[in-house]
């Protein structure tokens, strides 16, 4: 049952040029960033950072995906499912000497992120990872925290935040929906 429409297409937007700016910002440029998405809706996210990143400093960044199976049965049970694996990770280009920035769409308990960074590691030895999340909806069960926030939406643990995009689901909007 939807409760809240959260961010429309033009907050979305707003948003990920505010992070692309910051991401710069931080970075004091692109320099040696790789920006990888995390399986279905980070993926169209770093894509769209990377267009904004290029749309300011005329740099194209390499995107990497990660693709994280969650062996989850159902949604109720988000909190004592096993932890995420690995199913693929693509990521073209060296990482030696990089800074690798993971791109998820939502931040919950941080086992995705946590499982996404094991597998940069196996990869390859990026001097750094950082985190760009669209929405972080906190309850987190690891020490994990975000460097880029498109915005903190602080939910139940009976809500869930159920994410649209262009790319994969004919519109922008994020909503909060009641379990
Ligand atoms: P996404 O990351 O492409 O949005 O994690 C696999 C998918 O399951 C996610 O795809 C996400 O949409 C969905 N998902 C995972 N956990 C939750 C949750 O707590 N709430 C909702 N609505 N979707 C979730
Ligand atoms: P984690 O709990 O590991 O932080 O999140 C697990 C995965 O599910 C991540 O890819 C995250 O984006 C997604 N996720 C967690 N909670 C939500 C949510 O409320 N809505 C959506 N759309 N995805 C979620
Ligand atoms: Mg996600």
């Amino acid at each position: 049952k939807k409760k809240a429409e959260i961010l429309d297409q033009a907050a979305i937007n707003r948003a990920l040029t505010r992070m692309a700016h910051e991401i710069l910002e931080k970075n004091k440029g692109g320099d040696d960033l790789v920006l990888v998405g995390i399986k279905t809706r980070g993926i169209p996210l770093a894509k769209r950072l990377q267009a904004k990143i290029k749309q300011i400093e005329n740099i194209d960044l390499p995107v990497g995906e990660i693709d994280i199976t969650l062996y989850r049965d159902d949604l109720e049970k988000i909190t004592d499912s096993k932890d995420p694996e690995i199913h693929s990770a693509t990521i073209e280009v060296e990482l030696e000497g990089k800074k690798v920035i993971l791109i998820d769409d939502v931040l919950y308990t941080g086992r995705t992120v946590r499982a996404a960074m094991d597998a940069v590691m196996d990869i390859g030895r990026p001097d750094r990872i950082q985190l760009g999340v669209l929405v972080d909806r906190g309850h987190r069960e690891l020490p994990i925290r975000a460097d880029y926030v498109g915005k903190n939406i602080p939910t139940s643990d009976k809500e869930i935040v159920v994410v649209h995009l262009m790319e994969t689901d004919d519109q922008d909007l994020v909503s909060i929906y009641e379990k």
